[in-house]
């Protein structure tokens, strides 16, 4: 049972955010750089845009945009996945949404660990993009079973770690010391190996079979490969990314810029090789990179439905993979395409393509205006509408961060295998479903409304 001398799992969350974003700019100096451009960026925007900075406001998201990031790492085995979400339960993080990432030659499947409820996001929105690699996708049986064995033979947590996540359960919680601990026993599972547990030879042969098969088998643990922070206006972010000296990857992920920012847009750069210690020889492996984001309103299904459709059209129409040579080719014609995609808040409500979430207006709450819709009450003012942001991630985005770290020569080809059960299984537990998550949001601030105005 929890009890009050336990921390709540949101602040234990808190905690290890931030502990993990010191020990990645300790460990990847740009990091630093990127969060301090990111920081100036959302200043200048909320001086000269009084209106987002109103809307920020209103739904909290300004107290959060500075602890806002996300990281992202990739485990070996079944086990390690099951593990890995009973530690991030600790922290009130749960699987969210399936993510099948071999359409785009990734030999992966992924879910986000996150918080679920308004409040608990509100408090700390930290998620990790969390990858599980599909050994059964190695042709090479003698590879294949090389790597289950590399694999059978680590232990990524620490045993203190293993501890005081049975711990967590039993008692329904942990105390400030224990939580503490827990946050510095968790980060080791995170942290970057100057060693390999490989020859160069064994490293070579499983880069050969794909980049990310090296990055998971090689290593004692699922480093953490980027942590992103969440900026206002990621043009801007991009423009200024090279006099920083960080080079971007040449388009930015998810749709285009607009007015009202839907979903979620992404651009990461390539990090430097890191010196690596194999078993007999040095080298080097390249696998942390940087990435940014900013987000827009969630969609509804239909909302979603036109995204993807107005996407592959414009994918379809470039007739090849965005990248530096097409890369202005492939702006316009997103732009083209989403101009089909209405770009006001008024008429993505009224078309249900996107969540909002509802407040009640200081006239409003004067009125008391008990029989009126809510549309009615919208109309009069008394009840404002926001956009409700995206919290997760996009499989195509995906698919391109992914490909841009680890150069395109890992483009593979593996026939579209999508297989949510066989994951889930790993899992130990069912992915939750976003779209019922957002739903259940939103319905809770007409609720909240609907309370305050019968009060
Ligand atoms: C994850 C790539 C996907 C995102 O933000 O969509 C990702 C990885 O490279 O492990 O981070
Ligand atoms: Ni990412």
């Amino acid at each position: 049972m929890p009890t009050a001398r336990h921390v709540s799992p949101d602040d234990i969350r808190k905690g290890f955010s931030k502990a993990m974003s010191d020990m990645y700019r300790d460990e990847v100096p740009l990091y630093g750089a990127l969060m301090e451009l990111v920081a100036e960026t959302n200043a200048r925007v909320l001086n000269t845009d009084a209106a987002l900075a109103h809307q920020l406001q209103r739904t909290g998201e300004i107290q959060r945009l500075d602890m806002e990031r996300h990281g992202a790492i990739r485990l070996g085995t079944a086990e390690e996945l099951a593990t890995i979400s009973r530690l991030f339960a600790v922290m009130g993080m749960q699987p969210v949404g399936y993510y099948d990432l071999t359409p785009a030659g990734v030999p992966v499947h992924s879910t986000a660990f996150r918080a679920v409820h308004e409040s608990a996001l509100q408090t700390s929105p930290f998620r990790v993009f969390t990858s599980l690699l599909r050994l059964e996708l190695i042709e090479n049986p003698e590879l294949r079973a090389f790597a289950e064995s590399a694999l059978a033979k680590r232990s990524i947590f620490t045993p203190r770690a293993l501890e005081l996540i049975q711990q967590a359960e039993a008692d329904g919680g942990l105390d400030a010391t224990h939580a503490e601990a827990f946050i510095q026993q968790a980060l080791e599972t995170f942290r970057w190996h100057h060693t390999a547990t490989v020859t160069a030879a064994q490293y070579q042969q499983l880069s050969d079979q794909h980049r990310l098969i090296a990055d998971v088998v090689a290593f004692k643990g699922p480093h953490i490969n980027h942590l992103t922070p969440r900026t206002l206006d990621i043009d801007q972010v991009q423009a200024a990314m090279p006099g920083k000296g960080i080079t971007p990857k040449a388009v930015i992920e998810g749709p285009p810029r607009r007015q009202c920012p839907i979903l979620l847009r992404q651009t990461s750069f390539k990090a430097l090789d890191e010196a690596i210690a194999f078993t007999d020889a040095k080298g080097s492996h390249s696998a942390r990179f940087g990435e940014i984001e900013q987000r827009g309103v969630a969609l509804t299904p239909k909302g979603r439905a036109l995204y993807d459709q107005l996407l592959n059209a414009a994918r379809d129409e470039l007739g090849a993979f965005p990248n530096e040579a097409n890369a202005g080719r492939y702006t316009e014609l997103m732009e083209q395409h989403f101009q089909r995609f209405p770009d006001n808040h008024r008429e993505m409500r009224e078309q249900e393509l996107a969540y909002f979430r509802y407040f009640v207006t200081e006239k409003g709450l004067a009125a008391q205006d008990k029989a009126a819709t809510l549309d009615e009450l919208i109309a009069a003012g008394h009840v404002d509408v926001e956009p409700l942001v995206y919290e997760d991630f996009l499989p195509v985005s995906a698919a391109g961060i992914f490909q841009s770290n680890l150069g395109d020569a890992a483009q593979s080809h593996y026939a579209a295998n999508s297989n949510q059960a066989e994951f889930e299984k790993a899992l130990g537990r069912q992915t939750i479903d976003e779209l019922k998550l957002y739903g259940e949001t939103q319905q809770r601030s007409i609720d909240e409304c609907k309370r305050a105005l019968l009060a």
